[in-house]
This record gives C-alpha cells, structure tokens and sequence, in this order.
C-alpha cells in the first residue's frame, strides 16, 4: 500500500517535471496528417497515467504529432482486454489491430521505436503507402 502511493507520487512528480521540458514536435502537411489520422485510427495504448514508461511513450506520441488513443489499464474493460489480448497486466502495450489479428506491443523503448520507424522524420510518407 505505502509502496504503491510511493510509485504513484513519484509517477506523479516526473509527469510534473517533464511538463516543463519542451517537446520538438514533428510537423507534416495537413494531408500527410490526414492520412496518418486514419493509420492511428486502428492503435491504442493501454497505459496507466502516473507510470513513467508510459509517460514517455506519452511523449513520443506527442512528438510525433499522432492522434493514438490512449486507455486506463486500471479500470475494466481495458484492463481485462490487456490481459486477455496480450497476455499480462504491463503498461504501456501498444494495440495495434490489423486485418489479419491484433499485435499487442509491450515495452516503451520497441514502441517508441515502431512509431519512429512508422511515422517519424526517415519514414515513407503515409500516402506513399497507398
Ligand atoms: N520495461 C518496461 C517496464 C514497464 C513497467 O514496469 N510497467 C509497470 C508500470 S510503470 C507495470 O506495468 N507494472 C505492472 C503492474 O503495476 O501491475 C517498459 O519499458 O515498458
């Protein structure tokens, strides 16, 4: 108990700090944006708010400038779809949901990566993909 409200209070303090570090965000055409909107559209990350892993995937995000939408995996129903779909309770998880099945993506560092990869400075451009 005394352990969680710690981690939580520390979670709390870094979100409070890292709301003074500016991000350099990524900036795309309104079309290119578009079409990214429509890529993200199919994501989601199951996070919990006060957990620094999450807060920087939060900033990644952010940084690059994506519409993902983002689910409390405290609360029911995303914490049991997390864990029925990935397979454990660990934030943050990236749901991606693709026709073929959904890929749960967990670590910050593989997340932040895939999302570079996919939308950042030496990506395709989204409407190249087409
Ligand atoms: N190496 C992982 C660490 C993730 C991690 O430890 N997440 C914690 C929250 S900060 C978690 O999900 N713990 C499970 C729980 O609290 O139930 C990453 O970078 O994503």
């Amino acid at each position: 108990m005394l352990l969680k409200l710690l981690r939580n209070g520390l979670g709390y303090l870094i979100i409070f700090i890292s709301f003074f570090i500016p991000i350099k965000r990524f900036s795309r055409s309104a079309d290119e944006q578009k079409c990214v909107n429509d890529v993200t559209r199919n994501m989601s990350l199951y996070q919990f708010q006060a957990c620094p892993f999450c807060l920087k995937t939060r900033r990644a995000i952010k940084r690059l400038g994506l519409n993902i939408e983002t689910r409390n995996a405290l609360k029911n129903p995303h914490r049991a779809d997390l864990l029925s779909g990935g397979g454990e309770i660990k934030v943050p998880c990236l749901r991606i949901d693709q026709k073929n099945g959904t890929i749960w993506m967990y670590e910050s560092s593989e997340i932040a990566t895939y999302l570079e990869q996919q939308f950042g400075e030496s990506s395709t451009p989204c409407s190249e993909l087409n």
